[in-house]
């Protein structure tokens, strides 16, 4: 049932790989990385436990069977499900005025306030979808576990966001070693409802930095990546004295392995938002194509430039 990724091939033949054009073959982006799934990863805090893992099957088959176009799965959370979310949100809430970046802190703002997030209840992608759209024009659609950097990558090319339901385990609710949804909602989205960080997600920011980016922001450093926002423990590690810091660069940051069993090693810290886009664009500029692409907004397609 599960695709399985293999980006961690190196293709060899000059042929260039399939990639989606129109934004219905996002149906077709969903290999996943099944390394830490509670089914193979005996380290997975959900390992020995049945009936997550039987629960997760049961979320995870929303996914699998998502169509685009298709209405957003609507997950009835367990109240057991509920607890966890309440203890995850209520501790990471009271890291995130130290810890946490100004877009992020506005976006949580909002959110709470259209009272689409609070700690009674875990949001359903729907309306989170919605809030999304018309802020920034991101999209979401679900997915199963862990996606391939491939797929991933390529469903921010048309602002599309794949986003997990289930939920961690609760015996480990301040760090999980896979994404779930405490990971997708706290993490990631209300970064994807800033203006600025939505469009260099588009252009492809690469998945390290995007997880586990520290930036500056009024003479401190501030957390903007989606693993360190979701884990209470990692949160406090990356913007303690004990990890290493390096200045963000993408060549370097783009072949950086990151770590889910644990805390990353090094962290990459980005001047501004501004400067680490202009770095990006700079890089990608260097990367060799056969051709180039753009996007259509008005038909939600790639557009093919000089084919050879
Ligand atoms: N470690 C993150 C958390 O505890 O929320 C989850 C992940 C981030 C990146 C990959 S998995």
């Amino acid at each position: 049932l599960k695709r399985v990724a293999d980006d961690v091939r190196i293709v060899q033949e000059e042929k260039i790989p399939w990639f989606p054009k129109k934004i219905s073959d996002l149906d077709k982006c969903n290999h996943l990385i099944t390394k830490y799934d509670p089914d193979l990863d005996q380290d997975h805090p959900g390992f020995s436990d049945p009936e997550y893992r039987k629960r997760r099957g049961i979320v995870s088959e929303l996914a699998f069977n998502y169509k685009h176009g298709d209405p957003l799965p609507v997950v009835e959370y367990t109240p057991e499900e509920i607890a966890t979310w309440r203890e995850v949100y209520g501790t990471l809430s009271n890291l995130y005025p130290t810890h946490a970046c100004r877009q992020f802190l506005e976006a949580l703002g909002q959110l709470e306030s259209e009272r689409l997030y609070g700690e009674d209840k875990i949001p359903q992608l729907g309306e989170v979808s919605a809030f999304l759209k018309e802020r920034t024009g991101f999209q979401l659609r679900p997915v199963a576990g862990l996606l391939s950097a491939r797929d991933f990558l390529a469903s921010l090319a048309f602002r599309v966001f794949q986003c997990t339901q289930y939920i961690r385990h609760p015996s480990a609710p301040m760090h999980s070693p896979e994404p779930d949804c405490c990971h997708e909602l706290l993490g990631h989205i209300p970064m994807l409802a800033d203006k600025e960080f939505a469009q260099f997600s588009q252009l492809n920011w690469e998945t390290t930095i995007q997880n586990f980016g520290i930036c500056k922001q009024n003479g401190t450093v501030k957390a903007y990546g989606a693993g360190l926002l979701s884990s209470y423990g990692e949160l406090l590690y990356a913007l303690s004295n004990e990890p290493q810091y390096k200045p963000f660069n993408p060549a370097e940051t783009a072949v950086q392995p990151y770590q889910d069993q644990s805390y990353q090693p090094v962290y990459f810290v980005s001047e501004s938002f501004e400067d680490a886009k202009h770095k990006l664009r700079q890089y990608s500029s260097t990367i060799q194509k056969p051709f180039s692409i753009r996007y259509d907004p008005y038909t939600c397609s790639m557009e093919v430039l000089d084919e050879p």
